[in-house]
């Protein structure tokens, strides 16, 4: 297993490494047993094809921008932000583009449960074409301080919350990803906390920069960016972004996280953007934005404190609300 220690590490320009793993091997351990089991899945992902369908819902690209959301640096370039990413079923590295082409992304299906009116599972298209995409333009800030800007399309979270029609009660939707060892070869590692998992508070969720994401670039959303539904919550981490989501649990009980699993003390569950408060092995004051070499400061909120601040009133006192 991968456990490095490096204190007062600054990200080189060069390799953005994924300092995610730098856990407290201590903090989660699952016994011996269950990872020798997890070796007799079958071979790696990256040799396995999955040969595609046309995405049934091409048709709806691009979608028309909401020009509401605008940036104040250019889009990152398509071809690199999809050659770097962070999709850690798939491998520890930027690398996974290849391997995540064996996910099957069709028939896919979402399910909404827990403190709801009514459980439903929805099919992907229906639920696209039911609730409409627009597209927005969003800056995207990892943990590991690197940056992007991403025109994504989909649809606000506040839509599905609206199908999901939850009870009075419930305070948290957890969210999480699809769980198949024999496409995603890190998935056989059962040590880690599989699936990932993420949460937002209700309030959260019903914000209106709080998007689910269909597509990118203009056409629906390649594998490695998390196809066929991810979350965007620009003024948070970039691992509140939870990749291809399979459900979503309306609950009382505050969602625990992958990385809040893994390394509580480094990934909390608010994880909103502050450049004053640092990682505790690096500073968040700044930022690398990827393909172009440039270092820029980082924005409290990642810039989007005008819509997202009040959110926050008042829980400052008994909540770290910096990752
Ligand atoms: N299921 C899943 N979702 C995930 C991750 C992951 O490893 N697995 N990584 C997160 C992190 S740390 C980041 S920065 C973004 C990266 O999104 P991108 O690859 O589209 O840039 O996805 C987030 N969502
Ligand atoms: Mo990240």
């Amino acid at each position: 297993m991968n456990v490095i220690h490096r204190r007062g590490w600054n990200m080189p320009e060069s390799q953005a490494t994924p300092e995610h793993l730098f856990f407290n091997r201590r903090d989660f351990l699952i016994g011996g047993a269950t990872a020798i089991a997890a070796s007799s899945f079958a071979a790696p992902a990256s040799a396995q094809r999955v040969a595609d369908a046309k995405d049934p819902t091409a048709d709806l690209y691009p979608a028309k921008r909401n020009e509401m959301f605008t940036l104040d640096r250019p889009v990152t370039d398509e071809k690199l932000n999809g050659n770097f990413n962070n999709f850690y079923e798939f491998g520890m590295q930027k690398t996974i583009a290849e391997a995540a082409q064996a996910l099957p992304i069709r028939p896919w299906t979402v399910k909404i449960d827990g403190m709801v009116e009514k459980e439903q599972t929805l099919d992907i298209d229906t639920l696209i074409r039911k609730v409409g995409i627009e597209e927005r333009l969003y800056r995207h800030r990892c943990v590991e301080a690197w940056s992007m800007a991403v025109p994504w399309s989909g649809f606000p979270m506040a839509k599905l919350v609206a199908m999901a029609k939850p009870l009075g009660s419930a305070k948290y939707v957890r969210m999480e990803t699809f769980m198949n060892p024999k496409v995603a070869g890190e998935q056989r590692k059962t040590w880690y906390p599989w699936p990932y998992v993420e949460g937002l508070t209700m309030a959260e969720a019903g914000n209106d920069l709080t998007f689910l994401v269909t597509g990118a670039y203009g056409h629906p959303l390649p594998k490695q960016h998390g196809a066929p539904l991810r979350l965007a919550t620009p003024w948070k981490y970039g691992f509140k972004h939870i990749k291809s989501i399979v459900r979503f649990t309306f609950t009382d009980k505050r969602p625990v996280g992958y990385w809040e699993m893994l390394q509580s003390s480094e990934y909390g569950f608010w994880a909103n953007v502050n450049p004053e408060v640092p990682h505790p092995r690096w500073s968040q004051a700044s930022e690398e934005v990827i393909g172009t070499g440039e270092r820029r400061p980082t924005l409290l909120f990642n810039g989007y404190g005008a819509q997202v601040a009040d959110l926050y009133k008042g829980l400052e006192k008994t909540e770290r609300l910096w990752a």
